[in-house]
């Protein structure tokens, strides 16, 4: 079983039709939504549609997803609802999880202005970072992915912010788990980014470094 995790930091604009298109795709999939107190309409929409919500800790984006891992005993695919991924090709990353250990949206062409051109560099060469710490070219920074139960009992996941998909992606190299590739478009967004370039991309190189050099603990339970 799957469910599909929602992080929302006032996303208005665009969770509703997340939730329909997943619903769309996915029949009655069970949807999660781990929301940072929005201050707009995002919650009240997200309830409108059935869907159950849950609250983080204000720490941020990794923070806010591993409480999500803990709510269910699932397997989980989460993806950004702010119209950048394309949700509809969800059932794709559904499926790769009954043979894949870890799924990465892996953004392969972009739409004009969907990453403001510093930041575009930046992505590159965060790519190029780590490919050359951890020998693997992955996008470490793809906001749509899917987790077997396994892997997150193996990963142990820890970072609060925007480092996290950094760290489960230094986890699925330094854990040899098997990876699934889905080549995707990535589009400009609906709503404000969080995501501040000098304090997060700081975060992420850090996370890069710290989880290619640190000893890694060992599950918490045994992988199935
Ligand atoms: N629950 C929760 N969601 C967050 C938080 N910060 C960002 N998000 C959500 O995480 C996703 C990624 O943030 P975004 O601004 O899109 O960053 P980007 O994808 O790196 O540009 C979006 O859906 C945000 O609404 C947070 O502190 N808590
Ligand atoms: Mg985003």
């Amino acid at each position: 079983m799957v469910t599909v995790i929602l992080p929302t930091k006032n996303e208005e604009q665009y969770i509703g039709e997340t939730i329909d298109k997943v619903r769309r795709e996915a029949g009655d999939i069970r949807i999660l939504v781990v929301d940072a107190r929005s201050r707009d309409r995002t919650v009240e929409i997200a309830r409108e549609k059935g869907v159950e919500v849950i609250f983080d800790n204000g720490k941020g984006k990794g923070a806010a997803l591993c409480m999500a891992f803990e709510h269910t005993m699932d397997d989980v695919v989460f993806v950004d609802p702010d119209a950048t991924y394309p949700v509809e090709r969800i059932g794709e990353f559904i499926r790769a999880l009954e043979e894949a250990d870890t799924v990465i949206g892996e953004r392969v062409s972009f739409s004009d202005g969907a990453i403001p051109g510093p930041l575009r560099l930046g992505d590159t060469v965060s790519r190029a970072l780590f490919r050359l710490l951890f020998g693997r070219w992955l996008d470490n920074l793809s906001g749509f992915r899917g987790l077997s139960r396994r892997s997150i009992e193996m990963m142990r996941l820890e970072s609060p912010g925007f480092g996290i998909e950094t760290e489960i992606t230094a986890k699925t190299a330094r854990l040899s788990l098997s990876v699934r590739n889905i080549p995707i478009h990535y589009m400009p967004r609906r709503g404000k980014s969080k995501f501040d370039p000098v304090r997060d991309g700081l975060c992420v190189v850090l996370s890069m470094c710290k989880w290619r050099f640190r000893k890694l603990k060992q599950p918490d339970r045994t992988a199935r």
